[in-house]
């Protein structure tokens, strides 16, 4: 196993949720990290948590990742013992709305695309070329269930996390010869905020996960965790997680 001691990580979404649950898990492995988020108050709060629990150093940046121009000035403007990334965790992302296609509002269309395919492009555009530069890097993708398989009323979700797939594949081949591992970690139901932010209604949102137990963040984070630690010559691909109750990503088993 590699060590993650002293290793740089650099989370996007690090505010909540899984990015949340990485940053401590990495953290717990002696990492140091550079967590970012739209919400700063939160992640600067998230980092004193972290320092103070595990003594790493801790780096925050507030980011969206839509914007281009933020990407590109926050990874310039990282002070020199932060610019060496290692690891890129691209956890940023969400859904919003689940409904038929024609009754869907493009409006998070535009919020999806930006943020899940456009965000994870940018951010990882900003940063692979030091990776190059210093021969080493892993880049880490959150994808999801929904990029393994379409289900209804989730299209445009279903094909951001399609394309979080693609973008692995053909960086990992775009890579091959700059000692760079490229992974996707794809969870199915995971408890965090993200049913929330979906449906607008903490209802409907409670209904995803009844009569089975999902994922946490922190299951998905022992995933990264392990991707990220593997000997040097093994690269994980992908891994799916799946709640145990859960078949697909609509097939479940509920009591
Ligand atoms: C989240 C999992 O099944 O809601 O990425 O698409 S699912």
């Amino acid at each position: 196993m590699e060590s993650l001691k002293g290793k740089i990580v650099f989370i996007t979404g690090a505010s909540s949720g899984i990015g949340k649950s990485c940053a401590y898990a990495f953290a717990a492995k002696g990492a140091n990290l550079v967590i970012s988020a739209r919400r700063e108050k939160i992640v600067e709060e998230v980092a004193k948590d972290i320092r103070e629990k595990f003594g790493v150093k801790v780096y925050t940046i507030k980011l969206d990742v839509r914007n281009r121009e933020e990407i590109t000035k926050a990874v310039s403007a990282l002070p020199d013992e932060w610019k060496g990334i290692d690891i890129l965790i691209n956890n940023a992302g969400l859904a919003r709305g689940m409904d038929k296609f024609y009754d869907d509002d493009p409006n998070g269309w535009d919020e999806m695309i930006d943020t899940n395919v456009k965000g994870l492009l940018f951010v990882t555009h900003a940063i692979l070329p030091g990776m190059i530069e210093r021969k080493f890097g892993h880049i880490i993708n959150i994808g999801s269930i929904a990029g393994r398989e379409a289900y209804p009323k989730g299209a445009v979700y279903c094909a951001t996390k399609h394309a979080v797939d693609a973008i692995t594949r053909s960086l990992r081949m775009d890579t091959i010869d700059k000692n760079i591992l490229v992974s996707t970690i794809d969870a199915g139901m995971v408890e965090t905020n993200f049913s929330n932010i979906r449906f607008g209604d903490p209802e409907k949102a409670k209904n995803v996960y009844k009569g089975l137990t999902p994922l946490t963040g922190d299951d998905i984070a022992d995933a990264v965790v392990f991707c990220a630690s593997r000997p040097a010559h093994v690269n994980i691909a992908e891994i799916t997680l799946l709640a145990a109750r859960q078949a697909s990503a609509t097939i479940s088993y509920r009591e």
